[in-house]
């Protein structure tokens, strides 16, 4: 049991207002990149009436401005834990398992987000969710002292766990404060600028992976990036530098499209933040960089075939060649990647016959009258032009997306080798739960609104 779906989303939408207000006084560029965001979308639905309505038909637009997900990495399994109650209680379940280490990158993680398509519509935060690897990390001693440094710290406060623990036996806030609750969580995010540990600590840990670093190194998990809607995402990669903002070499993900699918992604550098480190002979400064922004554009969720084949174009792809972090191939990148991707089908019509991609099925009039579609099957109902389809829009991520984003802002320049493996049981275990297929519940919407649609013409 949990808090009811109506206070989960009115707190959910709370936390994410709160965190994005929290994160533009952190991190100025992130407030110039929403207002850069704010003003493509406008022009783009100006001049774009039909995909204005069809937006609004699927009431995606009245969450396009609050649309947005951020992304921490924790330390300890039990820090894991507590994080999965206190985003139950904001309605953010765990979905997907991410293996990062076959990236180069010492963690596993999921992400927390609304299961459910009305508490979506309401507010689709998400928070990537990465845990720690410290089994990947070859050198024994190092290992020992990162977790000496993760036992000391305590990233809930009391007055949080107590509230988590008041609400979770209640189910309900029983006495707990809205603004206090919502505060108490926001405090767990931000920015720390005095290290948890010493300058040379530090060093060793950025040497061996700068990861390790940004994780250890600090009092509490920071969001490290917050990621509004485009409707444009090319326009804004290309306008960033005008704003000084500068973006990440590619756009990671499927090339533009008229129909566009799952999840197109670019970031801009990490900021060099000055820090404070524990010493022996006093306080000494250094500097870090992890906090970015970052842009997504959602398209339609893929059924396992439609990512497979998503899959496979994008190996190919990749087979000939690599994005470089400095951007020398950019063009030539997206050229070979427009190519590769020239093979899957570019218009809903087909994406549906070849049941690459899911669709959310509903009546074309709400007056239709019930006995024009009797017996039929959904096939005939959408022949006669009583049933339409429409996208249901990807919630999640990408592997090799996120590997990206982690890269280019972790330093491209640096290579660092760390072993590999997936750990899904182990996460399940110190999460505390199963994670969530998302495979089945973009099914799931899919058969429930085709059930709906049958229904209604059994009189
Ligand atoms: C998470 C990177 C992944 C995305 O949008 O794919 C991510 C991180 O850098 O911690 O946020
Ligand atoms: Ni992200």
């Amino acid at each position: 049991m949990s808090v009811s779906m109506t206070l989960s989303n009115q707190l959910r939408r709370k936390f994410s207002l709160a965190m994005s207000e929290m994160y533009r006084e952190e991190v100025p560029q992130y407030g110039t990149l929403l207002h850069l965001v704010a003003n493509v979308n406008q022009a783009t639905l100006d001049n774009n009436p039909a995909l204005k309505a069809s937006l609004d038909h699927s009431q995606n637009l009245q969450r396009l401005d609050e649309e947005r997900h951020g992304a921490i990495r924790l330390g300890t399994a039990k820090e894991l834990f507590i994080m999965r109650r206190l985003f139950a209680i904001f309605g953010m379940y765990p979905v997907g398992y991410y293996d990062l280490s076959v990236a180069g990158i010492p963690v596993h993680s999921t992400a927390f987000r609304p299961t459910d398509s009305e508490a979506l519509s309401v507010n689709p935060f998400r928070v990537f969710t990465s845990l720690l690897r410290l089994d990947l990390i070859a050198d024994k001693a190092l290992r020992e002292q990162a977790q000496n440094a993760l036992n000391t710290r305590c990233i809930f406060s009391d007055k949080l766990l107590d509230m988590i623990n008041t609400i979770e036996t209640n189910n309900h806030l029983h006495g707990v404060r809205i603004d206090d609750f919502i505060e108490e969580a926001i405090n767990v995010f931000r920015w720390h600028q005095d290290a948890l540990i010493d300058g040379t600590l530090y060093q060793q840990l950025h040497d061996t992976h700068r990861l390790l670093a940004d994780v250890v190194s600090f009092k509490g998990p920071h969001i490290n990036h917050l990621t509004p809607a485009t409707l444009d995402i090319d326009a804004i990669q290309t306008l960033m530098p005008e704003h000084n903002i500068p973006p990440k070499a590619v756009v990671e993900g499927p090339p533009p499209r008229k129909v566009p699918i799952l999840l197109r992604q670019t970031s801009f550098k990490a900021l060099q933040e000055a820090i404070t480190f524990l010493g022996d002979d006093g306080l000494q400064q250094g500097f870090h960089t992890a906090r970015f922004g970052e842009i997504e554009q959602r398209g339609i969720a893929l059924t396992i075939k439609g990512q497979a084949l998503y899959d496979t174009l994008l190996n190919k792809t990749r087979a000939h060649i690599i994005p470089a972090g400095d951007g020398s191939n950019s063009q030539e990148y997206m050229a070979v990647l427009h190519r590769i991707f020239s093979e899957f089908p570019d218009d809903y019509t087909r994406l549906r016959e070849h049941d690459l991609a899911f669709f959310h099925y509903s009546l074309t009039s709400p007056q239709t009258d019930q006995t024009l579609g009797h017996n039929q099957t959904i096939e005939q109902l959408i022949e006669r032009g009583l049933v339409r389809y429409d996208p249901i829009i990807y919630e999640d991520f990408l592997p090799v997306s996120a590997a990206g984003i982690f890269q280019s802002n972790l330093g491209d320049e640096q290579h660092q080798d760390i072993q590999q493996g997936s750990q899904q049981a182990l996460f399940e275990e110190q999460l505390g739960c199963s994670l969530i297929d998302s495979f089945s519940l973009y099914q799931q919407q899919q058969q429930e609104s085709i059930n709906e649609c049958l229904a209604y013409f059994q009189v």
